[in-house]
Formats: structure tokens, sequence, C-alpha cells
């Protein structure tokens, strides 16, 4: 039985996904590196060291900057990340989310965050949303990344569930084979193709209803 729901949020309840996109966009240019839509969806769920590492990967820049210099340009994307996240409100909650966050919190299921954003805590502020997630995983505590399933691990653990108790909602497809490899039932919300590992897709943040789910459990 499916006790509790164990949420991404950058993609999933916000759509910070496009300002994490804006603002690594902004540091591939500086460094000289093309940016495309393809690397745009590869850095989705994937921690911000692991990010700017993949970026320099692309054009084969990643021996050109010393580790501080690595740093800085980390820093100086979470600066640009930051003064987007500070223009939001409650607003920007993707379509339906609220409603089904209201509803399954009302029916009893459990919640908890897995995002590997160490914005989070902030973002879900400035949504209005943090009282839906007083359970979270700290993502500075975790030894290994999306894909690696010990973010959606930990997330049913902080529920005192067991992972087969829970639904992972994600719209990586790093996040998605951590969900998978965590051995809960994936949701995978955004292009079929990319998600295709996920138990249930879903095209928009609109189709996450529990009766979608059942109907798509039966
Ligand atoms: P930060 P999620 C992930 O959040 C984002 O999808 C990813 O693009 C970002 O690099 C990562 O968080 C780290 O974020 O730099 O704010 O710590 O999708 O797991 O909620
Ligand atoms: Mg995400």
């Amino acid at each position: 039985d499916i006790k509790g729901f164990v949420f991404d949020l950058d993609g999933v309840i916000t759509d910070t996904s496009v300002f994490h996109s804006q603002a690594w966009h902004q540091v591939a240019d500086k460094v000289g590196v093309t940016w495309d839509d393809e690397l745009a969806d590869a850095l989705k769920g994937i921690s911000r060291m692991d990010s700017l590492n993949l970026i320099l990967k692309k054009d084969h820049k990643e021996n050109d900057f010393s580790e501080a210099e690595k740093e800085a340009l980390a820093t100086e994307k979470n600066d640009n990340y930051l003064k987007l996240v500070n223009q939001m409100t409650p607003a920007n909650i993707l379509p339906g989310i609220q409603d089904f966050l209201a509803t399954v919190k009302a029916k009893g299921y459990l919640l908890s965050l897995a995002s590997a954003s160490k914005n989070s805590p902030l973002v879900l502020k400035k949504l209005g949303l943090s009282d839906y997630f007083p359970k979270a995983v700290d993502p500075a505590t975790l030894t290994h990344g999306k894909p690696d399933p010990e973010i959606f691990r930990r997330g049913a653990e902080i529920l005192d569930l067991q992972p087969g108790e829970c639904i992972g909602v994600e719209d990586a497809a790093a996040g998605v084979q951590s969900i998978n490899a965590a051995g809960e039932t994936s949701i995978g919300i955004g292009d079929p193709q990319i998600l295709s590992a996920a138990a249930i897709n879903f095209t928009d943040t609109t189709q996450l209803t529990l009766a979608n789910i059942q109907q798509r459990l039966a």
C-alpha cells in the first residue's frame, strides 16, 4: 500500500528548472561552452558541482580550470540563480501542485522532499509551501547524488516508511533512475521519451491527481 510521496522540487513543484538553466547558460557562455537543450536536460537533478563538471566536459574544458576557479564559477551560477529565486512568489507553483499536496495531506499520506538543491528551503518559503515539507532530505549529507538511490531511500526513511510504500515524483531522468533504484514507484513528469524509465508518465503537473495515479497503477 502506498502511504507516502517523496517529492523532487525543481521542475515538479515549481519551474525553477528554467531558472537553473538560465543561470548555468550564463556561466556556459562565459567559459565558452555551447549551450543546448540536451545539456539543459542532462543537468536536471544533478548537484551544483557535478553540473559544472558536466558543462565543462561537454567541450573538453574540464582540465582548463583550477578547483578554486570552479568554486568561483559555481558561486557565480548560484548568485545568478538566487537573483531569480528572490523574485519568486506562490504564483510560481506549477499548476495543480498545491491542490495535489493539500489533497494527499488531507487524506493522511505522508510527504517528504528529495531535492538535490541546497536552496530548497528558500524556494519552498518563497512559494509558501514550507508547511507541507517539515521532512526533507538535506542534500549536504548525501554521499551520492541522483541517479544514485540514496536521496529517495532517505526520503522514505525520514517518513518511517518502506520504499515500497512510497511514490517518488520527478522531472529528471536521473531522478527517475534514483526512485526506481530505491525501490519506490516512480512518476515522471515531462517528456515521456526522456522519462521512459518511469512507472507512470504524466506530461505535465495538471495530470498529477490521485485518481490518475490510481488508474495508472490499477
Ligand atoms: P543547488 P531537484 C536540483 O534540484 C536541480 O534540478 C539541479 O538543476 C540543481 O543543479 C541541483 O538541484 C542543485 O541545486 O545549486 O540549488 O544546490 O530537481 O533535485 O529539486
Ligand atoms: Mg527536478
